[in-house]
């Protein structure tokens, strides 16, 4: 699978012409085309060898005919050119967030500064607030930029480690040594970031599963071989991978313990204790006259039910008051994927997206959907194919028709409008009010100051048509953090005008996050679910924004995406 591949080499493309001063349009095409390549699930060289490749989002002629050199011959002639053209060092500084390559040559070129490692030195002795354009704000900000890139390198996105775990789990699973298989840790509890994957299992003849795993193809270096431990360093981003053998008899405890998280352990292990109880790994035992009996282990549900505790959801155990409310038996209902209904925020070729409504309705129906909501692009954000005014309404009458033929989703004709520098937006309200789901959005600006940016989001919430404010925060994974906003006076005007957050599903987004979405519930703020889907296939991404959800503890009536079609269209209408 060359994904990464081309994702990396496009990637980098487009920081090399942003050095070098060249067309915003063309850098944003090779950024699009990067992201989009890194999100495919299926692998790109079907594509090409299928000769499909300018079906992909953002991807013409001569983008696919890159794409078939890199599968190739595994580089690309103009990227190595490129590359010598501009010195190393400063395509790592660009990774700094929130470095701008216009800062970048300025320093590179007044200071001959070439390396993250001079640039912290520099940034640390105050010699960069000397240049022209550079105040004592943006030093502070490089370094806390370095220190941020620093941290994101330790830790892996959920979606690769869940990509990764699951190239282990599939196949070790087939193995008839196997006889039960389970990841554990933070990639169990769904957590947004994940520093290693721990795989467990029950097994007769663990030396033969070991020798499968440890030659695995991800496999890129062994760390350790044993008979109840093995680590590797697997994939691209050489996440470490532990596979333990444990028990059967304790196969429950072994699961809860190195599923954690540790704060949910030790909190477990207190409550054990004040009852007379010691667990671990190997199971509950209770304690007599000096004397230990093994009470409970083979399952999580004995060991819950030895506490009197309903079984507590992976993506909850965090000490966060789930055990408090366990032992009252007053867990949150948290959602389950099944109780989706729809997706609220799909791109279709009216945009950006790749297909036509038509084929995104079908997709819809065939994910057991019973409405989805088209959001294309605005019209002033030409770099993403915004729609004219004039197209809005072509759109709306396909969507009419397509209704029409449908019986089993409804379409939602909407739109994802840019939410301007002044706070207004990028369509009047004559032409908001004919769609049927208006999701605002910020698309530019993302380092104005705190007030101006609270400002922009809360006067999008003030507009009457308003239904959602998608990714609310703007964190972009290994791209940038959250934008700087005042998050508790946006949900009290989210709460005040019923304006719902979206839980953007795209898995470098997945905006909100579980905090935020907890706060957004404690104000009874509502959350829209959308997968951002450019292709068909990214609609799958829904699995990654439940598990955040999950994490945030919403329940059905949090989500707009649990309501039935008629619930939703009261509240959009309201
Ligand atoms: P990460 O950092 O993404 O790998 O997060 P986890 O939660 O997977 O952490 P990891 O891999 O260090 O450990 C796996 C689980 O093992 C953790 O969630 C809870 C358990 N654990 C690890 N260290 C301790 C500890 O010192 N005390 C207790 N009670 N549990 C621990
Ligand atoms: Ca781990």
């Amino acid at each position: 699978m060359k994904n990464k591949l081309v994702a990396d080499i496009f990637r980098e493309i487009a920081k090399l012409l942003e050095l070098k001063g060249e067309n915003p349009f063309r850098i944003r095409a090779y950024e699009k085309a990067s992201q989009n390549i890194e999100s495919l699930t299926q692998d790109v060289e079907v594509f090409a060898k299928e000769n499909k490749l300018t079906s992909l989002p953002g991807i013409g002629q001569d983008l696919a005919n890159k794409i078939k050199e890199i599968i190739k011959t595994g580089t690309l002639t103009q990227y190595e050119k490129l590359k010598k053209e501009v010195p190393k060092g400063l395509l790592e500084m660009m990774e700094i967030p929130g470095l701008g390559p216009k800062t970048v040559k300025l320093i590179y070129e007044k200071l001959k500064i070439d390396s993250i490692g001079k640039l912290e030195e520099a940034a640390k002795s105050g010699k960069l607030r000397k240049l022209d354009g550079i105040r004592e704000k943006t030093e502070e900000n490089i370094l806390k930029g370095i220190s941020l890139l620093k941290k994101g390198r330790e830790r892996t996105p959920l979606y690769l480690a869940l990509k990764i775990a699951e190239g282990f789990l599939e196949p070790l699973r087939q193995m008839k040594e196997v006889e039960k298989i389970e990841v554990a840790g933070s990639v169990r509890r769904r957590k947004e970031t994940i520093r290693d994957i721990d795989i467990l299992i029950v097994s007769k003849n663990p030396s033969e599963v070991m020798d499968k795993f440890v030659n695995l193809s991800y496999v890129r270096e062994v760390l350790a071989k044993g008979e109840t431990k093995s680590s590797v360093r697997a994939g691209e981003n050489e996440i470490q991978v532990d596979l333990r053998v444990v028990e059967k008899e304790s196969f429950g405890s072994a699961l809860m313990y190195f599923t954690g998280s540790k704060a949910f352990n030790i909190k477990l292990r207190q409550l054990a204790s004040k009852d007379g109880y010691k667990i671990n790994e190997y199971g509950v035992f209770a304690l007599t006259k000096g004397k230990e009996k093994k009470v409970a282990g083979r399952t999580e549900e004995e060991i819950f039910e030895l506490f009197k505790m309903p079984f507590v959801a992976p993506e909850l155990r965090e000490d966060r008051g789930e055990v408090e409310l366990a032992l009252k038996n007053k867990l949150p209902k948290i959602i389950d994927r099944k109780d989706i209904k729809g997706d609220l925020h799909v791109h279709s070729k009216y945009s950006d997206g790749t297909s036509t409504i038509k084929d995104i309705a079908l997709y819809a129906e065939r994910m057991g959907y019973q409405y989805v909501g088209i959001c294309d692009h605005s019209q002033g954000l030409k770099v993403a194919g915004g729609v004219s005014v004039k197209d809005v309404y072509a759109k709306i009458e396909e969507v009419r028709k397509i209704n029409r033929q449908l019986k089993k989703v409804k379409v939602l004709c909407g739109t994802e409008v840019d939410i301007l520098n002044d706070g207004s937006l990028d369509y009047p309200d004559s032409v908001l009010k004919e769609f049927d789901l208006v999701i605002a959005a910020i698309h530019s600006g993302f380092k104005q100051p705190q007030h101006q940016l609270t400002k922009r989001i809360v006067s999008a919430c003030k507009n009457k048509y308003v239904h959602v404010i998608a990714h609310p925060t703007g964190r972009l994974f290994g791209v940038r953090d959250s934008y700087e906003i005042d998050f508790d006076e946006i949900l009290k005007v989210a709460s005040d005008y019923q304006v719902a957050l979206e839980l953007n599903c795209f898995p470098q987004r997945l905006d909100l996050n579980d905090i935020n979405c907890m706060r957004a519930r404690a104000k009874k703020v509502k959350i829209a679910l959308g997968t951002d889907a450019h292709i068909l296939d990214q609609m799958l991404n829904m699995d990654l924004g439940v598990s955040v959800a999950r994490r945030g503890w919403l329940e059905k009536e949090d989500v707009l995406n649990c309501w039935s079609l008629d619930k939703l269209l009261k509240w959009l209408k309201k």
